[in-house]
């Protein structure tokens, strides 16, 4: 099983590592080397050892490399992403000669997550990671004890939850959605069909958003496969799969940073955000249908996001791709005011989310970030209250408002400005053309 990710990482991924200069090249051959002997079946004690040590090495070393690499030169260029992808994998191999069940099986597949959302492993990497892991989580023993611990513990944490609630006194519910003064346009699904949605947005200059109201109703995730179920999105992605998480207010926040957390970690913060006394974090624009493939069959792509606009953006890979991405979080989560490349139908699968929106002719009342600067798609100002004084201009800009519910798909022509709040925890799906 592992011996042929190995001969693809000594072969086909050794081009991209001679991209990335002698050290990384040196590094990689002699980690490999001492795996595959720890490998082997006539390994010695001294070997394996050398392998235990091996473990925790290569993807901390690639991704210094990468780091120094990137401050020295902005150098953005896909194979340093690759290699980072293939460290994970040779982590992965490295923890896999230790051959244990329990901890070790955790770190196997942790590695393996690391290359898909740190390295962005697609293709024959993918496809072999993604045999791995249904392999290695169908054989684990540990990992099913650890499930059904966990489930344990969960239900015994709700039962005193909801013990505690029943001695409390009743609390005013969520407040109620924003009141929306300049709605968005609104069509049912059975108004819209593509040649009318073609009309609507070939021409960029007179395009605006609009919602097609149950236009995803049909989707299993709202369906008998509901991500509203926490429970079930726990199985289908699997409580101890790594993902990465948003930590902070908004992503323009001094405080703010990304990290991975365990599945199940943001699941129970996002089921109660005031247990564990840390900020829940938000899953935000993450290929999480890439990273477990079970939840694909619960979205289907709506025939509109297959129209030729003739401007399949340099954003989505090729002409017939779409660029799906999941957004997980609690209520409050917010997308500070920005704007995207691509066509974007924003479906919302749970909970509702506010959206406020501006037209790219509105850009010098928005005051973006400077050009070249990371955040240069970016606005500076606070869509939900702009300051007067500092951004005088923003307080008349145009704009146009909403709030999507589940089963609503909206549509965002390419670089319009959009500012996003939840308004209860949400579950929604980008897919970008
Ligand atoms: O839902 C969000 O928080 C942001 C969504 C967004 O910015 C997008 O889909 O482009």
């Amino acid at each position: 099983m592992f011996g042929d990710i190995g001969a693809f990482l000594a072969g086909e991924a050794s081009g991209c590592l001679q991209r990335c200069g002698a050290d990384a090249v040196a590094q990689f051959c002699s980690v490999l080397s001492d795996v595959e002997s720890g490998l082997a079946t006539e390994a010695g004690p001294e070997s394996r050892e050398r392998a235990v040590r091996r473990a925790a090495s290569p993807f901390e070393h690639a991704l210094e490399l990468v780091c120094r690499r990137t401050a020295a030169e902005n150098d953005a260029e896909p194979w340093w992403a690759l290699m980072l992808a293939d460290a994970a994998l040779l982590q992965a191999l490295a923890h896999i000669a230790l051959g244990h069940d329990g901890d070790y099986t955790l770190k196997v597949l942790n590695d393996l997550d690391r290359a898909i959302v740190i390295g962005g492993a697609s293709g024959a990497r993918l496809r072999w990671i993604h045999q791995a892991t249904a392999r290695i989580e169908g054989a684990s023993e540990w990992l099913r004890r650890k499930a059904a611990d966990d489930k344990a513990r969960r239900a015994l944490a709700q039962q005193q939850q909801q013990q505690q609630q029943q001695q409390q006194r009743p609390v005013i519910g969520l407040p109620a959605p924003p009141a929306v003064a300049h709605p968005v346009r609104r069509y049912s699904a059975s108004q819209m069909d593509v040649v009318r949605f073609l009309e609507l947005i070939r021409d960029l200059d007179a395009a605006t958003p609009f919602v097609i109201e149950g236009a995803i109703s049909f989707w299993p995730a709202l369906g008998d496969r509901a991500w509203s179920d926490m429970e079930y999105l726990r199985s289908a992605v699997g409580g101890h799969r790594l993902v990465p998480v948003e930590l902070g207010a908004a992503y323009t926040d001094a405080g703010w940073t990304q990290t991975l957390v365990p599945f199940d970690q943001l699941l129970d913060a996002i089921a109660d955000p005031g247990s564990s006394g840390e900020p829940p974090g938000y899953l935000a624009q993450h290929d999480l249908l890439a990273q477990a493939p079970k939840l694909r069959r619960d979205i289907v792509l709506p025939d509109y996001a297959l129209v030729d606009t003739g401007r399949r953006s340099a954003a989505t890979a090729d002409a017939d791709d779409v660029t799906v991405n999941v957004w997980l979080g609690p209520r409050g989560t917010v997308s500070p005011l920005h704007h995207d490349p691509a066509d974007n139908l924003f479906a919302q699968v749970v909970g509702h989310k506010y959206f406020k929106l501006y037209a790219p002719s509105e850009t010098p009342s928005l005051y973006p970030h400077p050009p070249g600067s990371l955040l240069a798609n970016t606005s500076q100002v606070d869509a939900a209250a702009p300051d007067a004084a500092r951004h005088p201009r923003a307080v008349d800009a145009r704009f146009v408002e909403t709030v999507v519910w589940p089963g609503d798909l909206l549509y965002i022509p390419p670089r319009w400005w959009h500012y996003v709040r939840s308004l209860s925890t949400s579950a929604s799906v980008s897919m970008w053309f």
